[in-house]
Formats: structure tokens, C-alpha cells, sequence
């Protein structure tokens, strides 16, 4: 067992999301050139891994693998992120539609194990999806992140695991405080890893005003990693808007830092996420 404090924790932005609207803030970024700046920016900040959705020039959320892949070769030309896509997407796409990101050959994709109310919406993948999204992603050479909301994903994803449809060591990413999910509160992180093995490496997601309370909970309960973003929530300090996702990621390193933890560059992050070193796959 490492101490709590050892490993450097590896930040993730996910500067976009499907459900974040200029309504909410007006430099919520839709285009793969925006995307790609906000994600740089956010890197150069301590991001260490870029979590991408994909969004039309007006802001409606695609799966159009050609939006990725831009953003993804934009980011690539400058710096050297885990890049990781949704293959959540938004809620009324088809499984096929959420995959379709993968053919812009990320190292990483988010994978969920299980259906949610999502607010007010459905938010459905049966088992045979999953099953059938992990064996596309590990065809590819693509190391899936498990989207944690409750703790029934968590047991499903143990199950799949066991069954072969996964490889250990998992990664998972617990999301606390979405609507229909699990609630944002400390109980909620060892409820959520305590069906999967000791070896998980695990990074924490908590939802609008939640985020820097559980980030910095989650910082001292030893997470391997914290994601923030304009996707999970857009205020630095209650009432006031984040300036940018870059903001967020600066505010989140400072505080992990003082409370003694490190931050991990983009080459620990692959190490400790299991991944090959950069560039393995282009
Ligand atoms: N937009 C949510 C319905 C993921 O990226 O895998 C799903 C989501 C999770 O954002
Ligand atoms: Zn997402």
C-alpha cells in the first residue's frame, strides 16, 4: 500500500461536455479550434489528460469522429495530453454514435457499465453495449475509463472484469452529485470503489458547487486523479464564473499542492494510467 500522498495526482480537464451551454457561460468552447485551445491552455495549467466531447458550431453535441480527430490533431501539434474521448456522449445518441469517437484513435475513451436518470433524462447502456464498446476500444488499442454515477456501474464494471470483457488494473472515474447518480458527499467515494479490486486507480468528478469540496476530499483520501472543467461545472468560487477551464485546472492544482500532493506531467500521467509512453500509437 503507498501512502496517500506519494503518486502525483493526475489532473483531468474536460473543458466541454454535452450539457454545458453558453447560457451557463458565454466561452463554453464548441469548435475543435476552440476545444483545442481551451484544452492546451488548460494543459499548460497541470492537465495532464484532455477528457473530449465533441459539439456542431452552434453547440449541438456529435459523435462525428472528424470533430474529434481536428481536435485531436490540433492539440497533438502543441503538446502531449492522454487524450481521452467520450463515448458517453450526450443522452439521446445511440451506442453507435457515441463510439464513433473512437475512430479518431484517442489513447483513453470513457466507457459506462450501466443505465441513469441523468436529471431529467434517460440515460441508457445496456450490458451488451458496454460489453460490446469495451471489446471495439480494446480492438483499437484504446484503454477505457469506467464512468462510475452509482454503485450498481461500479459492480457491473467488476463483473466484466471478471468475465474478461475488461483488463485490469481498472481505471474508473467516480461522478458524484449528478441528478439521478450518486450524491456528492465523502460516504459516496469508498461506496463506489468498494466492489471493484484494491489495484483500481481512480479519479474523482464532482457536479457544479460540489467540485472543489469533494476534489480536495478525494485529494486527501489518496485518488490517483481529480477532473474539472467547464462539463461538471463552470464557477471558481460560489457567484463567480471561472475566467476559463485553464482556471479551474490552476485553482485545482494550487489547492491539491497545498494540501501535499504533487501534480502529474503528461508522461507520469501515462505511467500511472497503465498506457504506453507517447506516441506508441501514431
Ligand atoms: N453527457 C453525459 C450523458 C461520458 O463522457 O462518458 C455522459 C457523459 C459521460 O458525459
Ligand atoms: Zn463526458
Amino acid at each position: 500500500m503507498t501512502d496517500w500522498n506519494q503518486a502525483p495526482v493526475i489532473l483531468t480537464v474536460a473543458p466541454v461536455g454535452a450539457e454545458v451551454t453558453r447560457d451557463h457561460h458565454p466561452g463554453v468552447p464548441f469548435t475543435p479550434e476552440e476545444i483545442a485551445v481551451a484544452s492546451l491552455e488548460a494543459v499548460a495549467a497541470g492537465a495532464s489528460v484532455v477528457h473530449l466531447h465533441a459539439r456542431l458550431d452552434d453547440g449541438t453535441p456529435s459523435g462525428d469522429p472528424e470533430l474529434f480527430d481536428r481536435t485531436i490533431r490540433a492539440i497533438r501539434a502543441k503538446a502531449d495530453p492522454v487524450i481521452m474521448v467520450s463515448t458517453g456522449g450526450a443522452v439521446w445518441m445511440t451506442i453507435e454514435e457515441r463510439t464513433r469517437a473512437l475512430e479518431a484513435r484517442p489513447d483513453m475513451c470513457s466507457l459506462e457499465t450501466g443505465s441513469m436518470n441523468f436529471g431529467d433524462d434517460l440515460f441508457l447502456t445496456s450490458r451488451p453495449d458496454s460489453i460490446a464498446s469495451a471489446a471495439k476500444a480494446r480492438a483499437m488499442g484504446i484503454v477505457p475509463e469506467i464512468e462510475l454515477f452509482d454503485v450498481g456501474h461500479a459492480v457491473a464494471a467488476a463483473r466484466m472484469l471478471k468475465e474478461g470483457h475488461l483488463t485490469g488494473p481498472l481505471n474508473v472515474n467516480l461522478v458524484l452529485g449528478v441528478p439521478g447518480g450518486i450524491d456528492a458527499v465523502p460516504e459516496a467515494i469508498p461506496a463506489l470503489l468498494r466492489p471493484l479490486p484494491a489495484d483500481v486507480r481512480w479519479t474523482v468528478t464532482a457536479i457544479g458547487r460540489h467540485q472543489r469540496r469533494m476534489l480536495a476530499v478525494a485529494a486527501l483520501l489518496g485518488a490517483h486523479g481529480l477532473r474539472v472543467g467547464f462539463e461538471d461545472n463552470v464557477f471558481l468560487r460560489k457567484g463567480r464564473l471561472a475566467a476559463s477551464n485553464a482556471e479551474l485546472v490552476a485553482d485545482m492544482a494550487r489547492l491539491v499542492t497545498e494540501l501535499g500532493r504533487t501534480i502529474a506531467n503528461p508522461a507520469e500521467a501515462r505511467s500511472l494510467l497503465g498506457l504506453p509512453p507517447s506516441g506508441a500509437f501514431k
